[in-house]
């Protein structure tokens, strides 16, 4: 089991996203926990603000440290640890599948949402073990950034994946990108689904595949070609890849695309 805190200022923010779906059955199973904390709760003053503006002047406003220490201290106490304390920064350490399997280990994380400038750096000093960005952009909140964090951790919580969809089938985390996948009907306004996989000979399928991925992944990602684990047939298949590009007249432009549709 998963205990996950997440504190924000904006706790509205998330109702819906884990209430669909597998999020939502995992949940019911209590496979994760999700607790939302409204940092506001934790103010000390009469208004209950939880902002200032930045000392050494500048533009806009920051959160206060007293109402994040106030509400972390609570989750430390009221779940015995803090666990590792997240805070979602365009500065952070990048999410990756492989930071994601190593959350999803834990049994408790602390995720801190930033919102405005940011928050007081005593808070990043003191309390945050991990600071984790989804992207090289800037978005309003870390409420979104929390999000996807926790999506992408859930889902990797054993028992959360039925039996049928593995996680381990998934791009990344064999370290190439998915092959191409049909469903019914065969022939779709005249599209047809490729006839290897209709024939039914599974190593036949299997070799077409892992081409596939190779090609793909050469393509789109070379440089993520380079950390994967590649076995022998893997080579030889991606030595023919190559080959056969070559035949074709390799583009310069090879992993661009030209759009669709214009
Ligand atoms: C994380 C947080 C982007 C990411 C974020 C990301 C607002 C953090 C504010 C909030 C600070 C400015 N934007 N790429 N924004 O994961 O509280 O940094």
């Amino acid at each position: 089991m998963l205990n996950i805190d997440i504190l924000t200022l904006f706790s509205e923010m998330f109702s819906g996203p884990f209430d669909h779906s597998m999020i939502k059955r995992a949940r019911e199973q209590l496979l994760i926990v999700l607790n939302i904390i409204d940092i506001r709760d934790f103010s000390d003053n009469k208004h209950n603000t939880v902002d200032d503006t930045p000392y050494g002047g500048g533009a806009g406003m920051l959160m206060s440290p007293q109402p994040i220490f106030k509400a972390v201290e609570w989750v430390r106490e009221h779940r015995g640890t803090l666990g590792r304390c997240v805070y979602l920064s365009p500065d952070g350490e990048p999410l990756t599948q492989s930071l994601a399997e190593e959350l999803s280990r834990e049994s408790q994380l602390t995720l801190i949402c930033g919102h405005y400038e940011g928050i007081d750096q005593r808070v990043r000093d003191e309390l945050v073990t991990d600071e984790i960005t989804i992207g090289d952009y800037v978005l309003t909140g870390g409420e979104l950034p929390a999000m996807v964090l926790v999506d992408t951790v859930a889902r990797l919580v054993p028992g959360v994946l039925g039996e049928s969809s593995s996680a381990e089938e998934d791009s990344f985390s064999e370290g190439l990108l998915e092959y191409p996948q049909y469903t019914r009907p065969r022939v779709y306004q005249g599209l047809e689904v490729p006839e290897v996989l209709l024939n039914g000979h599974h190593e036949q399928i299997r070799l077409w595949r892992r081409r596939c991925s190779l090609l793909h992944t050469l393509e789109r990602r070379p440089e993520i070609l380079e950390s994967a684990e590649l076995t022998q047939e893997d080579k030889i298949i991606l030595k023919q890849v190559v080959l056969d590009l070559e035949k074709l007249g390799l583009p310069e432009d090879i992993g661009r695309k030209k759009r669709k549709n214009s």
